[in-house]
């Protein structure tokens, strides 16, 4: 994609650190398209006749990352389609704008999206203990459905966090990409902040 035509957003922080509920809240104020990469995988993982059902679900439940190729692919068909979808309306200023949650969360993957797909312009990193993460994950299990929202799963999820998505965070940090938001506090006061490093940052 056009980097002068689609605005690219990467929203990253541990797992539970509040990426999936804030960018529902920034969807609202500034018509971004929201993709979470956990979400694609899990509707890749149940749509019928998918070969890499078994291998999303594995993945998911021990807390590893998805072989790139598979998670890539799923984010470029998925703005594809949206941008099919939106022209002529919704992004009145002539460029789309995506949220993308929960990615890339491994170096190699970040450097094929920003080498094939679309470089992006901006990285929202939310961060808070892992006390607290796992505090709110356990939460949410009661009624999620999700398979990795369970003690075991999250430990391996955090691990995975640190070896594997840190580094990345440092990468685009080191190109001075990074807005860093503490989201311990209350989601409207994270919020807040969320916003308005956006509204900065789109001005
Ligand atoms: N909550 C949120 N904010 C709060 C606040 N400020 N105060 C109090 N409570 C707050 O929030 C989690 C819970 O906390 C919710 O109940 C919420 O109400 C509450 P949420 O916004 O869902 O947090 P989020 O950061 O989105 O947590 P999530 O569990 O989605 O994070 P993960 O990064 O672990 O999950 P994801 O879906 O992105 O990935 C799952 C798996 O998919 C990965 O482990 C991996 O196996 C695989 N994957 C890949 O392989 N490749 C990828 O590129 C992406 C994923
Ligand atoms: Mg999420």
């Amino acid at each position: 994609f056009d980097s002068e035509k689609v605005t690219v957003i990467y929203v990253l922080g541990g797992p539970g650190a509040g990426k999936g509920t804030q960018c529902s809240k920034l969807v609202g104020a500034y018509s971004f398209c929201h993709l979470s990469a956990g979400d694609l995988l899990r509707e890749e993982q149940n749509r019928e006749g998918s070969q890499y059902g078994e291998l999303i679900r594995t993945c998911i439940r021990e807390g590893t990352i998805v072989p790139m190729e598979v998670t890539v692919k799923l984010l470029e068909n998925a703005m594809s389609a949206e941008i099919e979808a939106r022209t002529g309306d919704g992004w009145s200023n002539g460029r789309g704008r995506f949220l993308i949650d929960g990615f890339p969360r491994k170096m190699d993957q970040a450097l094929k999206f920003d080498e094939e797909v679309c470089l992006a312009s901006m990285v929202i990193f939310f961060t808070t203990t892992e006390e607290v993460m796992l505090h709110r994950l356990l939460e949410r299990g009661k009624t999620s459905g999700r398979e990795d929202d369970n003690v075991e799963s999250i430990r391996k999820r955090f691990r995975t966090y640190e070896e594997q998505t840190m580094p990345v965070i440092r990468h685009y940090s080191s190109h001075g990409k990074v807005v860093e938001i503490d989201s311990t506090a209350s989601v409207e006061q994270v919020y807040r902040e969320a916003s308005a490093a956006v509204s900065k940052f789109l001005r």
